[in-house]
């Protein structure tokens, strides 16, 4: 991804999960913006953006992120929202055995009496895989990964979502789920 579309997704990523009211814009409760309002917003705020700057970001992202509507109107982050008057529909689903949470070392004595939190979030972010979480982590700082036993805690009455591009959500991972 170009230099000039990582910027442009940065950018729908902070207008879409946290701060629509940044540029003036609203998002419905499934995290919908419709397409024209986003740009003519955008570029009044002084930021280039155009349909096909917003396809190619899209369809470059390497986590897919955002998701377009069928009728093409609307776009939408798959995850990772922290506004409140967001409330996705989520897949309920039963996890695998593990999933995996990659973090910074400086977060582990919080984390170990706490268990994962969601923070400014909506929810935890849990990965499949391992070597996903550890760029995660990386993020942060000095990355670790936790293991979590996640299909223990479905059985146990916690109730797992998976977005669109296959991140898993729960509210919390109580410390007893934790293996790293
Ligand atoms: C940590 C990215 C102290 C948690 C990723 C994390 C993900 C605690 C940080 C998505 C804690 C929150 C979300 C506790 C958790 N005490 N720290 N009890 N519990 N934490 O960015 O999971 O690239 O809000 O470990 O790929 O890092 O943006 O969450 O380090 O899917 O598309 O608090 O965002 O996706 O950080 O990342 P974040 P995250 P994108």
């Amino acid at each position: 991804m170009s230099k000039q579309l990582s910027e442009i997704s940065k950018f729908l990523s902070y207008v879409l999960r946290h701060e629509p009211d940044a540029i003036g814009i609203t998002l419905d409760i499934d995290g919908w913006a419709d397409i024209s309002s986003l740009i003519a917003a955008a570029v009044n705020h002084g930021k280039q953006l155009d349909r096909d700057l917003i396809h190619s970001v899209v369809a470059t992202s390497d986590k897919k992120r955002f998701a377009i509507s069928e009728d093409g109107l609307r776009i939408r982050a798959v995850q990772g929202h922290s506004i409140e008057s967001v409330d996705i529909n989520y897949a309920e689903k039963v996890p695998p055995e593990f999933l995996y949470h990659g973090t910074a070392t400086r977060f582990l004595g919080s984390i170990r009496k706490n268990g994962l939190l969601p923070g400014s979030r909506q929810y935890v972010h849990l990965s499949q895989d391992d070597q996903t979480a550890l760029t995660v982590g990386q993020r942060h700082g000095k990355s670790v990964v936790l293991k979590i036993r996640a299909l223990l805690m479905q059985q146990q009455g916690y109730i797992f979502f998976q977005a669109e591009n296959g991140v898993w959500l729960v509210d919390h991972v109580p410390t007893s789920f934790l293996q790293e």
